[in-house]
């Protein structure tokens, strides 16, 4: 089995310790000292279930010594697909405490990506909630076994079927848990895969630590924060910026909804008193639009987060009229780098700009496609090297050769310009991804699963603007032949077993892709080619 790494030279591991940044916490310890401090303090609320402190320490050691009976050993990783509910917290906290290695996937991913990252990350076990959103999780499980048989085993969150019931583990007071290393790997998080198949990120306990430490003191967190967790759980951003590992560090409470809907929300906002929560800017929007009408009162929310694509100034602006509250945009990245806006910011700067880094040693460098500085206030590519970015994802030496210097930063992919306040602003991005609301969706990927359909000879997949999306997927397709019916592509793509956020949503049939006097086009030309004709075209 491949270990997992996360080798921050020396020097520098030096440094961010001396710093303060990196303290020697761990998940296991603080979640221990919390449950400490307030035990009877609630932490966690999902569906019907309040959880204290106390509980949800006593849930997670449960589930440690449950995943150790299986015959798990630490360092082994385990594939997490689990929705918005209290046992994602009582899983994850007991796979640290039994230095278990949770990847987490989203509830939106299939077979595909789930057998990616199994076989990527050498999995030896997956847990799932037995259903969610009308889809059977086990039946996918059934599936993932087959293909992947080191998976050999398999832990269910409800109606296990076949398979380990979670509400089997039991605390085993004759274990004596050994604590990981701060500077051990945490768990491996999944890339927004700007190309081909999402690849793996290992975070260490030290280094997340900070982030979210940080972030939870940039947010404003404390005792009486209320943290609603309306974005698939297993995200980086609802997860650490500051999120409910940020809001359960400050001694909080965390929300979870099992949906991010404005109904759903608004309901468990004015039931909770919740008072911070984080969105994508189309779920704003729509949020914006719900406000307006809304029966619920709102007024506990002190701050709405929006992050993980372009929040436009124009919508921006309506937040604190229509919520009555202030907004923080969030420019973070899984692989390290978060920035934000802070909440005493002039309002031209919450409404126009994507904020500044956590640290005062996030180094960024803003350069030319030569690798030069630009001049201050221009635009050019974001690298970044820091206290909490990696240096490597997990065993994958093409993208590190890719997506890292020599000296140690990281390639963000992209295009930011800098305000002489030091604030960035987000104006687009340098790798051939699709943003659509959030979802980061790799060109590269669709067009392979597209060229496996018989009738496709050729295809492109670009990003374009959508009102609602922010962006959408649109598939360029040479048929090879007689074109098949878009809906015929759509149904072929729903028959790949991937997220179906990875659909595309449109679909263009064209008779040949345009090409220079030469003949010879990259990929990346084409897609820039494609893009502009269909803009042309509305
Ligand atoms: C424009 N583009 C943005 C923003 C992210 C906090 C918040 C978001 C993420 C996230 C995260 C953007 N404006 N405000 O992990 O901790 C795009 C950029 C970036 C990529 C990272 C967090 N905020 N983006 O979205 O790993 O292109 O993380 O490089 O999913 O999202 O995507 P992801």
């Amino acid at each position: 089995m491949i270990p997992v790494h996360q080798d921050f030279p020396v020097e520098f591991a030096e440094r961010y310790r001396a710093a303060g940044y990196w303290r020697g916490e761990t998940f296991p310890a603080f979640i221990r000292e919390r449950a400490a401090a307030f035990p009877d303090r609630v932490a966690v609320i999902g569906g019907e279930q309040r959880w204290t402190y106390g509980e949800l320490l006593g849930r997670a050691e449960a589930a440690a010594a449950g995943f150790l009976a299986l015959g798990l050993k630490p360092g082994d990783r385990v594939v997490v697909q689990i929705p918005n509910i209290p046992e994602f917290l009582s899983a994850v906290f007991g796979l640290f405490i039994a230095r278990l290695i949770p990847v987490y996937a989203l509830p939106a991913h299939r077979l595909t990506e789930i057998v990616h990252f199994a076989r990527k990350s050498d999995a030896c076990a997956y847990v799932i909630a037995a259903g969610h959103d009308g889809f059977d999780y086990r039946a996918l499980a059934r599936e993932v076994v087959a293909e992947v048989p080191d998976i050999r085993h398999v832990v269910v969150i409800g109606d296990a079927q076949e398979f380990t019931p979670f509400a089997s583990f039991a605390a085993d007071p004759s274990l004596e848990f050994a604590l990981p290393s701060p500077s051990e790997v945490a768990f491996l998080q999944i890339s927004g895969g700007s190309t081909g198949l999402s690849k793996l990120i290992p975070r260490t306990h030290d280094d997340y630590i900070y982030s979210f430490r940080a972030s939870a003191d940039i947010c404003g967190l404390d005792e009486t924060s209320v943290y609603l967790c309306a974005l698939p759980a297993a995200h980086n951003f609802p997860m650490s910026s500051p999120g409910y590992f940020g809001a359960l560090y400050a001694g909080g409470r965390v929300v979870l909804s099992p949906s991010p809907s404005a109904e759903a929300s608004f309901a468990l906002i004015e039931r909770e008193g919740v008072t911070i929560t984080g969105l994508v800017p189309p779920l704003a929007l729509l949020w914006l639009q719900a406000a307006a009408r809304t029966k619920h009162d709102l007024s506990s929310l002190q701050v709405l987060q929006v992050g993980g694509a372009k929040f436009m100034p124009e919508s921006a602006k309506r937040v604190r009229p229509v919520l009555g509250c202030t907004l923080q945009q969030v420019f973070g990245m899984a692989e390290g780098l978060v920035n934000y806006t802070r909440l005493d910011d002039p309002e031209d700067v919450i409404v126009e700009t994507q904020g500044r880094p956590i640290s005062p040693d996030d180094e960024v460098l803003i350069l030319d496609d030569a690798g030069n500085p630009v001049p201050e206030g221009e635009p050019g590519n974001l690298l970044v090297r820091g206290p909490y970015t990696i240096r490597a994802y997990h065993n994958d030496p093409g993208a590190n050769a890719r997506s890292f210097t020599a000296d140690g930063f990281y390639r963000t992919g992209d295009v930011v310009k800098r305000t002489p306040e030091g604030n960035l602003v987000v104006q687009g991005r340098a790798t051939d991804h699709i943003n659509r609301a959030g979802e980061k969706i790799s060109a590269e990927e669709i067009e392979d699963h597209l060229l496996a359909h018989p009738d496709v000879f050729d295809a492109a997949v670009v990003s374009v603007p959508d009102e609602f999306l922010g962006e959408r997927s649109c598939a360029f397709i040479i048929a090879q032949g007689e074109p098949p019916k878009a809906s015929a592509i759509k149904a072929f793509m729903r028959t790949r077993n991937l997220a179906d956020f990875k659909v595309p949503d449109q679909i263009v049939f064209v008779s040949a892709f345009q090409t220079t006097a030469v003949g010879k086009i990259s990929r990346k030309e084409l897609r820039a080619a494609l893009r502009e004709k269909f803009l042309e075209g509305q």
